[in-house]
Formats: C-alpha cells, sequence, structure tokens
C-alpha cells in the first residue's frame, strides 16, 4: 500500500505531506498516518516546528465520504476523527497548516487543529458537511467558532458554503495568505513561530461571547428557509450553540451525538447518493475519458426566446463568444431587452459586478443572418417546438456549418433523428435540452440520437461542465428522461383535481414532500401552452378510450398559458404570486361533471403516492429501455430539472428507500381503482421488488451484456 502521508525535514522544520489522491481524503490510514508523523516530528531533535501540507491540487477535502456507507451498514465501526487531530493539538512543536484548494469539512477541522495556517490566496475553506446531510464532526462546530466568532461559525456550518482566503484571514481562521510557492511560505512562517507558546484553539473561549440567545433564534428561522425539511443545518446550529455553553470536551461530545444521529438519516443517505450521482453521471459507458473532444470556442443559437435568451446568456457567462438569431427584429430587440435586463438584476442584487456585465453582453452579437455561423463550433437551435419548422432550421444549418460543427437541439421532446436526418450529418446531431431559466437551472440533458457520433456526446458532457452544468445522457424517446416522466406525473396532477382535490390542495402536497413547487405550479410556470403543443406532438401516441386529463386543453383554449398570460391553473399578480382561482374551480366541476367523474375528498397522501409513484413507474420502464443509463440518471435528472428534493435522493432512490415491495403494492392498488393502461406496474418493478432488489442496484450494462 503507498504512503499516504510523508514525513520529511527542510533543515529545523519537519514538513508532513498528505498524499492521497485525488483530494486528499482523510482515508483509513490517513489520520492514523498524521498521528505517527506527528510523533516523530515530536521525538526529533533537529525538528523546531511542522509544517502540514496536501501534495496536488489541494489541501485536505474531508473526511472519505464513501465510508460513511460502510458505517451505515454496521460494515465499519464508527469514525473518531478526534483523538487523531488532537495530538496535532498536543505536539510539543508549533504546526503550521498550509491551505491549497479546499480545507473542507475534515480538512478545515484538521487545519483548525494544528496552531497556525497559512494559505494561498486562492484557496477555500468551509464546513461544507450540511451539504451532505450531516455536521461538522471532528471539532469543526467547537473550533471554528473559538477562531472565527460564533456568527461566522454558524454562518459557515450552517449553510456549508466556503469561504475565500481573504475572508479566512479577516475573519481569523488564517493567520496569513502566502503569495507564491506555499511550502517556502509555510516553512518560512514557522519558523517565526517556533519555540513560542503555541496557542491552541481548544482553549481560545473569548470569542464564544459575541452570541446572544437571539443570534441562534435567527440562525434557525434562515434555515427552516433555506432547507424546507432539513435536518443537518438545524443540528449544526445546535452544536456551534453547545460550543457557547460547554466546555470544549462536553461540546465535543454533543457534537459528535448529532453527527451520528445525522450520520443515520434518511436524509444523509440520499444527499450522498446525490453527491455521488452528480459524478457519476459524466462516466458513460462505452466512451472512455480519453475520448477526443471538439474544442468549442464560438457558439450561436437560433431563437431569442426564453429559452435561447438563457442559451445565449449560458455561453456568454462561460466567456464563449455566442452569436443570437432571430427571424424578426422585434423578437431581437426583445430577446436583447430581457437578457439585459437579467444581468441588471444580478447587479443590482450584488451577485455580479457592472464591469462582468458589460463583458458578458460584448460576449453576445444579436442579428437576424446567417452571418458567422460558419464559424461557429456549435449551433444550438432554440425554436419553437414543432418537428416541422426545427426540420427546415437543420436543413438551413446544414448548409452554412463547418463538417465539425456540433449541431444540437434544445428540443425537450421531440424525435432527434428525426431531427437529424434533416441533414447531411446525422452524427453531429446530439439534443442539448436545457431547463428553464436556461442560464438558472443546472441540468442539460444531452440526448443522444442512434447516430450521435461518441466525440460529439463525449464534447456535449465536458461542455456541460464547463457552462456550470450538470449533464445527463438520455437515449431518444418522446420527452427523454425528464418530460417522458413529467407527463404521467402531470397526468396524475390533473386527475386529481378532476376527482375533488383543489389547485391549491395539489401543489401544497407536492410542495410539503419537498418539490421545489407543485406540478401545477409547475405547468403555470412552463407555460400551458408549450404543454399543448408537446401534447399535439403526443396525440398520437394515445390509446382511444384510456381516460385523458381534460381541463389544460380548456385553459388553453382560454389563453390561460400560465404565469406569462396572469392566469393558468392560478391567478398571478403583478410580481407573479399565485391566488385561488373561482373561475378555474368551477371549470374544473363543470368538466368533471360533463365527463360522469365522481368528486370525492382526495388526502395529500394520496395526491404525493399518484404523482410520484407515476414518476416512479415510468422512470423504471425508462430504465429497463436503457433511456437511462442508470437509476442514478432519472435521479440527478429530477433533483436539477425538476426540483425534486435532494434530501430525497431522487424518485428512484426516494422509491428503493420506501421500498420496491411498498412502492409496487400501491401501484397495483392505482391500477385496480384506475386501469391497467395507466397504471399497470414496469416489468422491471415487479422483478426488482419481488427479487427484494433495489433500482440502485439494477445493473443496465450487466443485463445487456448477458443478453446479448
Ligand atoms: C466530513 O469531512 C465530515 C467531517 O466533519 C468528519 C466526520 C467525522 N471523499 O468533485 P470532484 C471524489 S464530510 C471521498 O469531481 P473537483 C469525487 O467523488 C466531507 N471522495 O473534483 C471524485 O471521484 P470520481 C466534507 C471524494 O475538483 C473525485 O474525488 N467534504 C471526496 O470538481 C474528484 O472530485 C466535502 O463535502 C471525499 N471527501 O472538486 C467535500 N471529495 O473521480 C466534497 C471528492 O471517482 N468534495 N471525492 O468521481 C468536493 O466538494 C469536491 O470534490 C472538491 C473538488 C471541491 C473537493
Amino acid at each position: 500500500m503507498p504512503e499516504l502521508v510523508e514525513y520529511t525535514r527542510q533543515d529545523d522544520i519537519a514538513v508532513i505531506t498528505i498524499d492521497n489522491p485525488p483530494v486528499n481524503a482523510l482515508s483509513p490510514g490517513v489520520p492514523e498516518g498524521l498521528q505517527k508523523a506527528i510523533q516523530q516530528a515530536a521525538a526529533d531533535d533537529q525538528v523546531k516546528a511542522v509544517v502540514l501540507i496536501g501534495a496536488g491540487s489541494t489541501f485536505i477535502a474531508g473526511a472519505d465520504i464513501r465510508e460513511f456507507g460502510k458505517i451505515v451498514s454496521g460494515e465499519k465501526p464508527r469514525l473518531t476523527l478526534l483523538p487523531y487531530l488532537q495530538s496535532i493539538e498536543d505536539s510539543p512543536k508549533p504546526v503550521i497548516a498550509a491551505i491549497h484548494g479546499t480545507a473542507l469539512g475534515g480538512g478545515l477541522e484538521t487545519a483548525m487543529s494544528a496552531h497556525y495556517r497559512v494559505i494561498a490566496p486562492t484557496a477555500q475553506v468551509g464546513q461544507p458537511e450540511v451539504k451532505l446531510g450531516l455536521i461538522p464532526g471532528a471539532g469543526g462546530t467547537q473550533r471554528l467558532p473559538r477562531l472565527a466568532g460564533v456568527i461566522k461559525a454558524l454562518e459557515m456550518c450552517a449553510t456549508g458554503e466556503p469561504v475565500k482566503a481573504q475572508d479566512a484571514l479577516a475573519a481569523g481562521i488564517a493567520d496569513r495568505i502566502v503569495d507564491g510557492d506555499l511550502l517556502q511560505g509555510a516553512i518560512a512562517f514557522a519558523r517565526e513561530v517556533a519555540g513560542k507558546a503555541a496557542p491552541k484553539t481548544r482553549e481560545r473561549n473569548e470569542k464564544l461571547h459575541d452570541a446572544m440567545p437571539m443570534v441562534f433564534d435567527f440562525a434557525r428561522e434562515q434555515a427552516r428557509k433555506r432547507g424546507r425539511g432539513l435536518r443537518a443545518p438545524l443540528a449544526a446550529i445546535d452544536a456551534v450553540e453547545a460550543a457557547t455553553k460547554l466546555p470544549f470536551d462536553e461540546g465535543c461530545k454533543r457534537e459528535a451525538e448529532l453527527f451520528n444521529e445525522c450520520l443515520f438519516s434518511s436524509q444523509s443517505k440520499a444527499l450522498i447518493h446525490a453527491f455521488f450521482g452528480e459524478r457519476a453521471v459524466s462516466r458513460i459507458p462505452g466512451i472512455p475519458k480519453d475520448t477526443k473532444t471538439y474544442d468549442i470556442r464560438r457558439a450561436a443559437v437560433i431563437g431569442a426566446g426564453t429559452m435561447g435568451g438563457g442559451i445565449t446568456m449560458t455561453y456568454a457567462n462561460a466567456g464563449i463568444p455566442v452569436i443570437v438569431k432571430e427571424t424578426a427584429q422585434e423578437a431581437l430587440d426583445r430577446g436583447m431587452a430581457t437578457i439585459r435586463k437579467n444581468y441588471a438584476n444580478s447587479v443590482a442584487k450584488g451577485k455580479l459586478s457592472q464591469d462582468a456585465m458589460d463583458q458578458r453582453l460584448a460576449l453576445i452579437t444579436p442579428q437576424l443572418s446567417y452571418d458567422g455561423f460558419e464559424q461557429a463550433d456549435i449551433i444550438v437551435e432554440a425554436v419553437f417546438e414543432n418537428m416541422a419548422v426545427k426540420k427546415q432550421v437543420f436543413a438551413e444549418i446544414d448548409r452554412i456549418a463547418k463538417p465539425d460543427c456540433i449541431l444540437a437541439s434544445n428540443t425537450s421532446s421531440l424525435d432527434v433523428d428525426e431531427i437529424a436526418s434533416a441533414t447531411s450529418r446525422p452524427q453531429m446531431v446530439i439534443g442539448n435540452h436545457f431547463f428553464s431559466p436556461a442560464h438558472v437551472m443546472k441540468l442539460l440533458e444531452v440526448v443522444r440520437g442512434k447516430a450521435s457520433g461518441k466525440e460529439v456526446i463525449a464534447t456535449s458532457m465536458a461542455l456541460a461542465k464547463r457552462l456550470g452544468k450538470v449533464a445527463v445522457l438520455a437515449g431518444n424517446c418522446f420527452g427523454f428522461i425528464g418530460n417522458r416522466m413529467v407527463a404521467p406525473y402531470l397526468r396524475e396532477a390533473q386527475f386529481l383535481v378532476e376527482e375533488g382535490a383543489s389547485v391549491e390542495q395539489v401543489n401544497d402536497a407536492l410542495y410539503r414532500f419537498g418539490m421545489a413547487m407543485g406540478p401545477l405550479a409547475m405547468d403555470d410556470l412552463a407555460g400551458i401552452d408549450v404543454g399543448h403543443a408537446i401534447h399535439k406532438e403526443f396525440e398520437r401516441f394515445e390509446k382511444p378510450g384510456v381516460r385523458k386529463p381534460l381541463v389544460a386543453d380548456r385553459l388553453y383554449e382560454m389563453g390561460r398559458y400560465g404565469q406569462k398570460t396572469g392566469s393558468g391553473w392560478s391567478k398571478y399578480d403583478a410580481n407573479r404570486k399565485p391566488s385561488h382561482d373561482p373561475e378555474v374551480a368551477e371549470l374544473i366541476e363543470k368538466t368533471a361533471r360533463e365527463a360522469g367523474i365522481e368528486r370525492r375528498q382526495v388526502t395529500s397522501e394520496e395526491t404525493v403516492d399518484r404523482c410520484i409513484y407515476a414518476l416512479v413507474n415510468e422512470g423504471a420502464r425508462l430504465l429497463e429501455e436503457g433511456i437511462a443509463l442508470r437509476a442514478v440518471d432519472i435521479d440527478i435528472t429530477y433533483i436539477y430539472g425538476y426540483g425534486f428534493p435532494a434530501w430525497r435522493g431522487g424518485p428512484m432512490f426516494h422509491a428503493d428507500t420506501v421500498g420496491l415491495k411498498n412502492v409496487l403494492a400501491c401501484i397495483r392498488d392505482f391500477e385496480k381503482q384506475h386501469g391497467p393502461y395507466l397504471w399497470s406496474p414496469a416489468p422491471l418493478l415487479v422483478r426488482l421488488a419481488e427479487a427484494g432488489q433495489t433500482f440502485e442496484s439494477f445493473d443496465q450494462e450487466k443485463e445487456r451484456t448477458a443478453r446479448t
């Protein structure tokens, strides 16, 4: 086994280097190695001080997250890093942590156990554990308030947001910023402090008195608002509060109790699943990491509407020059005005500087012609969701684009192969489905047509990262992963209102489940006209005689397109705040009466089960068909594209957590009540439930290999 911690000496200074690629996590062997190296330095008469540094691109990125699952399953004993870190603080010779890259979680806790911290100007430090449903568990909630004050510690531990080097210096977390060579700067610092009494954070209590009780009340109120339903931020606040009431060791005990409570929670399992999932979706079977990618230096977008405008901003935000083309001056002006307004709003909120806004706008070239398209490395079509229109656009760009230009469609549902057939180069065609607002939403659904080249797929996945997106690769079918699943989800939401629930009850039940917004609120945001256009394309797949939702089409006929027209399922004021609309309630009742649907009381539980299990059942079909590569691809699609609560891990992970047998039993009940066409359980769900397995364990690649 390679040494994870290396001990060397530069004259009178011991240098301890953590070398555990890729991020120097505190995996088994590292804390032990650290302790041993500290002892070695203590025993070495030549050594006056110790520098602790990370090899590679970063200091320590925290505990090894992969170990947590093993602890929860009982495979490994509970993790206790405290004694190891205590041995750093107890070192008789001053220890200086030298931070570059990131010192996160257990990494910052290690650095805070050292007597001093020097930091590279580009480095960041943070306690991001709450993002994994955890709290700092190696003294972070006790040491950070002693170094940075209670308010800063609350902010960092409860939000999980890192702070930059300058901020760390100002807060007292770092003692010095080192420009230039970090190791040499740290050694110079070590020589300055060698022989002096070293300060111990556990003994620094003066900063603990800057907190009044209301500080904690305020922090809790903020945490509840920010993370609806989340336990960890509240536990982190409790632990920091304990620092102000208990001696250090007692505080650490309280921290450990809270840490363990969080570690064994379903929220933490779900968030850790999402953490690794976000990284797993970039691994595509059959497309190795070293697949050639195209260099994307210039982009062009067709359409300056809501989607085209957002996509244009996304490219400009990533520093890529982009042409945006419209067919009429008025539409182009409107699109550019929206782009300017969006940027100006960010400047007004202090999220963007005026300079940055000007630079981004300078990267955008609005125009009515195809001039310059011949130089674009990628062209993204974002026109109306209609096959004939899209094919015409693709035929046009095929004539203009250079041979190695990627031709991407932002279609949210249409057949990518049919779109590609309008060109002479289907291998260069791919779906790049952005989510509205495209410059904000993190998901990019990359849709592979049957001819899409490997390099084109690899480029899209890599480009997404550059654009600040998380890309999920989907196969080509109507609606791909996201919208194919959303169809039955919205269908059930609409059936429920026809059966007796109010629009508000349906929205509220799913909101309380944790969705960013209820399904009918989402329909109003996305646009009932957009749903209608998709529905028209979808009609050919419908089976005669099978129940279908009736109200949305009527809303469309009434011109109630949702938020954009001030009315849809709800009424909206000038600030887009929704309210109950009696006209819609009446319309729903009338429609139900005419269709002979008996109205009844609908519970929140039924509402959630019908909507969420409709998602899960369709997800299982997508998984079996190979449209989604793995269950986690569906989960990430829903977390980043549809506001599914990350602390439930996505729809498929949620189903695994509930237990597939329970999900299947519920779906079978719905099948009895509402008929097999809508509710017959997906064969994969039946198979996994009966075998006592999970979606997460299902390996579609293996199945495919076994079948062939
Ligand atoms: C903690 O510390 C609890 C403590 O209080 C103590 C409790 C007792 N462990 O993100 P990347 C992997 S909780 C294991 O693509 P980047 C990652 O999966 C922890 N693996 O790189 C990926 O693997 P693969 C608190 C980890 O440059 C590879 O490293 N710390 C860990 O874009 C590269 O990662 C955190 O929450 C880990 N801790 O970003 C920090 N971290 O190549 C979590 C990463 O196989 N990490 N990996 O897919 C991060 O935020 C980012 O990884 C970081 C680098 C910013 C460090």
